[in-house]
């Protein structure tokens, strides 16, 4: 029986996409070859590597455009980088019928060049949706809907097979303090509400059908800290993780994000036992977007960047102790570039720029910079749980 008009047109205007096609188009030849590790000896990156770890940033785009002290910058302490947006579905299918990867591929080019890998950010998110989606998932029946996320993830995870070393797959699945429960803690999103909350579990299928070697991430944000619906949500992660571990899904990491604010405490106990449970899955375990809102601090900058970085090195001493602890990636590695600026709820209240980074306007490290470099120093060596997870 031939589908019904509207599933046609469904899959008519996913093929439209150029979906199919452009999943096998561009090969690792596109992408040149792995250069030699452009990093420091003196650097995060080679800090953590001595312990078995990486270091990396999320870069965006608009600074590989012209800014060369800036891919200076990332080049001489990064190992690992994350495109902030241009993975994201809003950047590569900008219409119907259209999808652009350029600006993904070169920074992707950069880091290659550069010795260094790529995390992939973000499959499925409720957000940077490009604003033909939402009404598309909007009119579509539950199959229609998993045909275009099928279609979607395969298309960019398609494009960049072999290149991405874990992928967030779900991005921000569950509500946090004010997000209405949708059933077992899911958020809002068309995800959701077009295919049900089977479409978590689709997507790290689909990921590891269309690019096995790529570690299918849980990428989650609000986790880290001390306060009590944090606490409740890192129970809702830690239930879903075992059912997803005994229904099979092909799920290797889960990202703490790590934006932290220094206005909620970091409780190291309940962190530490949090990221034991997950490690105990048998999990990798990654910190995805580490930046420090420093709204609670000081305007005096001396002791602002001294307690930024006093409160990450609370947090990472537990976090890096954690034998399934793989990478630390912060979100831009620049203080003017940081998002916390922009953010109406971020935002310090005497209206400095906050001071949330490694590096600051100068590209001069900071004393967050040195506390995460000593906390890697002090770091166990995680060499033997990286190899055991690497295959898991
Ligand atoms: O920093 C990113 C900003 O430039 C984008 O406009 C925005 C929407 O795509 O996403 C920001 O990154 C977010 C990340 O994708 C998920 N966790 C929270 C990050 C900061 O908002």
């Amino acid at each position: 029986m031939p589908p019904p008009p509207s599933r046609r047109s469904i899959l008519a205007g996913a093929a439209s996409l150029g979906l199919a096609p452009a999943a096998r188009a561009a090969g690792p030849a596109g992408f040149g070859p792995l250069g030699r590790p452009s990093w420091a000896s003196d650097s995060l990156q080679a800090a953590a590597s001595a312990k078995g770890l990486m270091y990396g940033c999320e870069v965006p785009f608009h600074r590989f455009d012209g800014t060369v002290a800036y891919r200076q910058a990332v080049a001489r302490e990064c190992g690992i980088l994350v495109c902030g947006t241009e993975m994201k579905m809003e950047e590569v299918l900008p219409a119907p019928g259209r999808s652009e990867f350029s600006r993904g591929d070169a920074i992707l080019r950069f880091a290659r060049a550069n010795g260094q890998r790529m995390r992939g950010h973000t499959l499925v998110w409720h957000a940077a949706l490009p604003p033909w989606v939402a009404p598309l998932l909007g009119r579509a029946s539950p199959v229609q809907a998993e045909d275009f996320m099928r279609r979607w993830i395969e298309t960019v995870a398609g494009h960049y097979r072999g290149q991405i070393v874990a992928w967030d797959v779900v991005n921000e699945i569950l509500g946090n303090e004010t997000d209405p429960d949708r059933g077992g803690g899911l958020r809002d999103s068309p995800w959701l509400a077009s295919i049900g909350p089977g479409y978590v579990d689709l997507a790290f299928r689909i990921l590891h059908e269309t690019d096995p070697a790529a570690a299918g991430t849980w990428n989650e944000d609000a986790v880290e800290q001390g306060v009590p619906w944090m606490e409740a949500k890192r129970t809702k992660v830690l239930r879903r993780l075992e059912a997803m571990r005994a229904r099979g899904v092909p799920i290797r990491r889960f990202g703490l994000q790590s934006h932290l604010t220094s206005t909620i405490p970091i409780d190291q106990g309940q962190l530490r036992r949090f990221l034991r449970e997950i490690g105990q899955m048998g999990l990798g375990i990654a910190i995805t977007e580490l930046d420090i809102d420093d709204r609670a601090f000081p305007s005096d900058v001396a002791t602002r960047d001294r307690k930024v970085a006093d409160f990450a090195r609370r947090y990472l001493d537990v976090a890096l102790d954690e034998p399934a602890l793989l990478d630390v990636v912060t979100w831009d590695i620049y203080d003017p570039d940081t998002w916390l600026n922009d953010h109406p709820y971020r935002k310090r209240p005497d209206g400095l720029a906050q001071r949330a980074l490694p590096l600051d306007a100068q590209y001069r490290r900071k004393p967050l910079w040195h506390a995460m470099k000593a906390a890697f120093q002090a770091a166990p060596d995680h060499t033997a749980a990286r190899e055991r997870l690497r295959r898991g």
